[in-house]
């Protein structure tokens, strides 16, 4: 076998293009690297937990088994706590953001922002889910307690971000604002290797992905793109074709290689939209941005430009292919 560059490798290669490098994002990426073969694991026996766990889901403690997304949230929380490089996080699980520095004197330079495990709905009927991580140098002074300013920043503040797929294999797909990198868990070796260099998203695509449940409640001009998806014409090859897995992380890293749009738009449930701004949207939009991608919550907004105003905060979503996203912008332009 062909041994091609761990993650570990590529990430002290890449550091040194960066001169004034103090190793801790290297660091970080060391943390996530951690907890997602933890997870990896998990998840490969999720169907297992849930058979020992079906006789009212507790443990031979007596535990209450934790929820695989409480099991994320936990795991990657210690990873990134235990380097003393991470001042705090924010957490689609957790309602405040978390102070890693309480009572004791470390000076952590930056925040990770991260949704643990999302897609969760899909691991009870074994379909793909994943971690949304974003990475941001802090505001605030080093020294002092992080802030809730520290969390919203705007996406375009990102130093870093990336998912990490639990899937048919699990990769882990990240940038740094240099182009976007993939690699492949060798479960054998317990290592990533670099599969995926310098990922570029197809400038135009055939697939459409949206819960189409929603119809009829979605925004005039999102009906219409849906329409010009489905109907017939030669030149575009159209009609498009549908996928919908359920699992943003999932949805996109298939966009993301064969060329699509995923939309999450608002809806009657979702009068803002479904996807949080800080943990989904803004590392998504960075990672197809940074493939030669666009992503958009509005006509002329991209996504990463939108200043948040609270940790949960949600948006309307349109992310893929370049010319996909321009067209459906077109369409919600005329309204
Ligand atoms: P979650 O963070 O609660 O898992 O929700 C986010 C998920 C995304 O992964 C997915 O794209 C979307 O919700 C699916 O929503 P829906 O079931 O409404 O189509
Ligand atoms: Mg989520």
């Amino acid at each position: 076998m062909e041994m091609t560059k761990t993650l570990g490798e590529f990430i002290i290669d890449r550091q040194t293009e960066y001169p004034n490098a103090t190793g801790a994002l290297t660091s970080i990426f060391s943390s996530i690297r951690l907890a997602s073969k933890v997870l990896h694991r998990q998840i490969n026996k999720a169907g297992l937990v849930d058979i020992t766990g079906a006789a009212g889901a507790e443990n031979i403690q007596g535990e209450q088994q934790q929820k695989l997304d409480i099991f994320a949230n936990e795991k990657f929380k210690t990873a990134l706590a235990a380097r003393g490089v991470v001042c705090g996080i924010a957490s689609e699980e957790e309602d405040k953001y978390v102070n890693f520095e309480e009572g004791n004197t470390q000076e952590g330079e930056y925040v990770v922002l991260m949704d643990p495990l999302d897609g969760s709905s899909n691991i009870d009927v074994n379909v793909s889910v994943g971690t949304i991580f974003s990475i941001y140098r802090r505001v605030s002074p080093l020294g002092q307690p992080v802030t809730e300013a520290d969390f919203l920043q705007p996406g375009n503040k990102q130093v870093a971000a990336g998912y990490v797929i639990y899937g048919s294999s699990t990769m882990l797909v990240y940038t740094t604002g240099n182009g976007v990198n993939g690699f492949t868990l060798d479960p054998s070796l317990g290592v990533f290797c670099l599969s995926h260099p310098d990922m570029q998203m197809p400038e135009d695509g055939k697939i459409y992905s949206v819960n189409e449940g929603n119809y009829i409640n979605f925004p005039t001009g999102v009906k219409k793109y849906i329409k010009y998806c489905q109907e017939e014409d030669e030149a575009t090859q159209r009609p498009y074709t549908s996928r919908y897995i359920g699992s943003l992380v999932s949805d996109f890293h298939r966009n993301l290689i064969k060329g699509g749009i995923y939309l999450y738009p608002t809806a009657r449930s979702y009068p803002k939209g479904k996807l949080r701004l800080l943990y989904e949207c803004n590392p998504i939009a960075f990672l197809a941005e940074q493939a030669g991608g666009k992503a958009i919550s509005a006509p002329d907004q991209p996504i990463m430009d939108l200043k948040p105003s609270e940790l949960h905060e949600r948006t309307p979503f349109f992310v893929g292919s370049t010319k996909m996203v321009n067209k459906v912008e077109e369409f919600l332009r005329e309204g």
